[in-house]
């Protein structure tokens, strides 16, 4: 095997965002840009040689191309062998799953999530370490370091592999292995979940289902399992072909996106429940008759009732979410004595305390919820976890989560996001924020005054290690929040996330609409960052 040494210059913007590097397409196919940043991650890790790695993306424009550059950057560069999804493809909790099962030393994972795919959209690429899970900080840091002085990178001189046919080939001593990308997963599910039961109660009609893949990854993953292992009828998943563009629409699972889903789960015919899942198949939506269940509740009706999914039978050791996702998970957590850990958005902070075995579920507002069967979130796991819970309880979602309301209290939710926003103005608006929290702690804005006013910091309780300036929190004295931060996963200029919350034990306003239960506090937020007066814009781009 010929490798060459490649000269190259280093581009100055590839700083990994929330999880991975994420830019449009034309930006990754400018000269070595690909190669620099792989080459970076290949050489900020250590003892790799002759070990495993995994591959594979979610299919979108430019993930065949890139998997073809990979493969022959793996093969200069020394690693063993490549474990690869067939056609490129694998959605990122299989990705996961693999790294564990296979011990591999890691894996590169090609997604922009739920962002556009195609010509003139977005793609991105990230790194996993051999416990399936997102490169930490300490990883991520490095990357971008090393991407800034790379003067070269290593590449085999190979042909490129075809990604389509199952099985191994060996070019000296590297290994490249094409699998099927559905079936280890589908055996984890079957693993963790009552498939017997499913099989009965879809089988007899008690449980009609909706799922939409969103033209992404998940449909040959739901089409599996729902359709030919649990017995749904075929039209139960919508949107299955995985395409380049998504079908021209964004995969990201909200009432916003998933309007072929939305429309008939808020109709008449809906079925028992609805989901949908987004370009990478982590992220899920949950639905049901009429009823959206928040991923904030879905967290904490999870957690409320996992002794009834075989897996989590003995009880969870703890629990965790980010810190914008609502506290209702905490109000179980509290009630059950097990610990609940606030981390900062992002599925990586989750690695280090499911490892320790701190915490069993964990979850996030920007639909992820997922548990250490893999290091990763899990939207398939989430919809089976919901069947699994409609199964054994036999109670519709509406029903399934009022209970959980009259039980806990209802923490009445919404996110206001403000896309594309100019970054400077984007800037101005956290400083403005940031310069009020001295002097908001005990002031009374109506019915609400402020208990604390800080920049959310994070000290891992595993490895000690710090994490400053993850988002700005505000937090009322009945229990209210408004934080303010900047996504780190968005593609041009910068989106403002605006999350509120407030608690409502009584059962007699439960039904109430967020956006009316919330005015005051969006009203408040906006007093205090202006981003409307500094934006001129009238509301927000996406409201969830
Ligand atoms: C990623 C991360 C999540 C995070 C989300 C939103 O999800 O894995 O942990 O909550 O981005 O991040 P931000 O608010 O910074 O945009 P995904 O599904 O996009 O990979």
């Amino acid at each position: 095997m010929q490798i060459v040494s490649i000269p190259t210059h280093p581009y100055t913007d590839q700083n990994p965002g929330t999880s991975g590097l994420r830019k449009k397409v034309t930006v990754f196919q400018q000269p070595d840009y690909l190669e620099n940043f792989v080459q970076a991650i290949f050489d900020s890790l250590e003892d790799y040689s002759g070990k495993t790695l995994v591959l594979g993306g979610d299919g979108r424009y430019f993930n065949r191309p890139a998997i073809q550059t990979i493969i022959k950057m793996a093969a200069a560069n020394g690693f063993g062998e490549l474990i690869i999804g067939q056609g490129g493809l694998l959605s990122t909790p299989a990705a996961s799953n693999l790294i564990r099962k296979n011990k591999a030393f890691g894996g590169l994972i090609l997604s922009a999530s739920h962002n556009p795919g195609g010509r003139d959209e977005d793609f991105g690429i990230k790194y996993n370490v051999s416990n399936g899970g997102p490169a930490p900080e300490s990883h991520t840091d490095a990357f971008y370091k090393r991407s800034l002085t790379i003067s070269s990178y290593k590449i085999a001189e190979i042909e490129d592999t075809d990604i389509d046919r199952i099985g191994s080939r060996h070019i000296e001593n590297f290994k490249i292995t094409v699998i099927d990308p559905v079936a280890d997963y589908a055996e984890l599910m079957q693993s963790i979940f009552d498939f017997g039961l499913l099989k009965q109660s879809i089988g007899s009609g008690f449980i009609t289902l909706l799922f939409d893949a969103m033209h992404a990854i998940t449909g040959p993953y739901a089409k599996r399992i729902l359709v030919d292992m649990l017995g749904a009828t075929p039209d139960s998943v919508i949107n299955a072909e995985p395409l380049e563009d998504f079908g021209g629409h964004h995969p990201d699972p909200n009432l916003a996106h998933a309007q072929e889903l939305a429309a008939r789960m808020f109709s008449p015919t809906a079925p028992t429940l609805g989901a949908a899942s987004d370009g990478d198949g982590d992220r899920n939506m949950i639905t049901g008759s009429n009823i959206f269940v928040t991923p904030s509740d879905s967290l904490a009706i999870m957690a409320a009732n996992a002794r009834l999914i075989p897996a989590y039978a003995y009880g969870l050791s703890g629990v965790a979410r980010s810190m914008p996702t609502s506290q209702a998970v905490d109000r179980v957590a509290a009630s059950y004595n097990i610990p609940c850990y606030e981390t900062p958005t992002g599925w990586k902070f989750f690695g280090n305390l499911l490892d320790a075995g701190k915490i069993t579920l964990c979850g996030e507002e920007s639909f992820g919820t997922g548990s250490n069967h893999v290091r990763e979130k899990d939207g398939l796991w989430a919809v089976l976890f919901w069947l699994n819970l409609i199964a054994r309880k036999r109670q519709s979602v509406a029903d399934i989560v009022h209970e959980h309301w009259r039980k806990f209290g209802r923490d009445i939710y919404s996110r206001h996001d403000y896309e594309a926003i100019e970054s400077s103005v984007a800037n101005s608006i956290v400083e403005r924020l940031r310069s009020q929290l001295p002097e908001l702690p005990s002031q009374a804005f109506g019915e609400f005054i402020v208990k604390y006013a800080d920049e959310f910091s994070y000290e891992d309780p595993v490895d000690g290690s710090v994490s400053k300036n993850q988002g700005i929190r505000i937090g009322f004295e009945n229990g209210s929040r408004i934080i303010f931060r900047l996504s780190g996963t968005g593609t041009v200029g910068a989106t403002l996330r605006i999350y509120l919350e407030k608690f409502e034990v009584d059962a007699s306003s439960h039904d109430q609409d967020a956006q009316v239960s919330l005015s005051e506090l969006i009203k408040l937020a906006e007093q205090l960052c202006e981003v409307k007066k500094r934006t001129g814009r009238t509301e927000p781009t996406v409201i969830t």
